[in-house]
């Protein structure tokens, strides 16, 4: 236990050293100990992520700063994902979701973490990556009988896409045929509502609860959440 928390702290301290080579070799032994990668990735991941959001905003550090940190966090979260059971996962899944960040935008590590879970919860995830433009999160949504598009914005200035995808949904006619997840930063129920989403998740637990109840799938058995707070 000791071990682990050491690890995890560890883990944080290097990323916010943007030392690359140093948090690859903690997240091999976080790996090694078998620590819950959902939990290193939604609590100590997230956690960095926070810091560094407010050192940023304190005028402490800088975007070079933030573009390097997020170099090592993509890294570490690429190496977390690589360890979940895809076949097993796969095999398991009746609903296809693809996600991605919307056109313009460029944060991964929420939209990482919401992938993650939805993939740990049963779900066929289709990660479409970042700076997705509208059509494509279409164009794949049918290419793959998706049952849900999940879109994430981190920008008040690029949450305008979101709603752009349901509009070419809208006039394609096949705005019945998917559901429309939405998240990220600076999104809301609200907003959801505004651009007639059908869901909205604060964070990646939410986004589950919610990508369930849309699919109309049986809620999450507690233990599949267990260490993930947000
Ligand atoms: C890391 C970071 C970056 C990195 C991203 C690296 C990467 N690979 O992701 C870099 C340096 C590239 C970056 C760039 C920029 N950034 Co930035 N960035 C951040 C920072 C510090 C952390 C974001 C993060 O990862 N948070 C942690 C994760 C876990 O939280 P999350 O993303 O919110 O995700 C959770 C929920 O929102 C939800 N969720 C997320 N997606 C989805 C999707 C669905 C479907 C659902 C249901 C839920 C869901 O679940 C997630 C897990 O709980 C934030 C500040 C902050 N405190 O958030 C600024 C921030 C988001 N950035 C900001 C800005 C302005 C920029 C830049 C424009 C800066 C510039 N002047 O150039 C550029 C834009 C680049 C672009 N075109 O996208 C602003 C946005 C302000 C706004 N509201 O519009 C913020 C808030 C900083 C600030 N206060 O000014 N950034």
């Amino acid at each position: 236990m000791k071990q682990e928390q050491q690890l995890l702290a560890d883990l944080k301290k290097v990323i916010l050293e943007y030392a690359e080579d140093r948090a690859e070799k903690i997240t091999q032994k976080i790996i090694e100990a078998k620590i819950d990668p959902l939990q290193v990735m939604n609590q100590t991941i997230a956690e960095a992520a926070r810091e560094l959001g407010d050192k940023f905003e304190s005028g402490e550090i800088f975007l070079p700063h933030l573009v390097m940190a997020g170099d090592v966090m993509a890294r570490v979260s690429e190496l977390l994902e690589s360890t979940l059971e895809e076949g097993a996962i796969e095999q398991m899944g009746v609903k296809t979701i693809v996600i991605g960040t919307v056109q313009s935008d460029v944060h991964s590590i929420g939209k990482d973490i919401v992938a993650m879970l939805l993939k740990a919860n049963s779900f066929k995830t289709v990660d479409l990556g970042v700076d997705v433009p509208c059509e494509e999160f279409v164009r794949q949504a049918k290419a793959r009988s998706a049952d849900v598009i999940a879109l994430s914005s981190l920008l008040t200035t690029t949450m305008p896409f979101q709603r752009e995808v349901i509009q070419i949904l809208e006039a394609m006619e096949e705005r019945g045929n998917y559901k429309v997840l939405v998240g990220g930063g600076p999104v809301t129920g609200g907003w959801a509502e505004e651009i007639r989403a059908d869901g909205y998740g604060k964070d990646a637990v939410e986004a589950v609860v919610t990508a369930k109840r849309l699919t109309g799938l049986p809620p999450t058995e507690p233990e599949a959440m267990e260490g993930v707070s947000g």
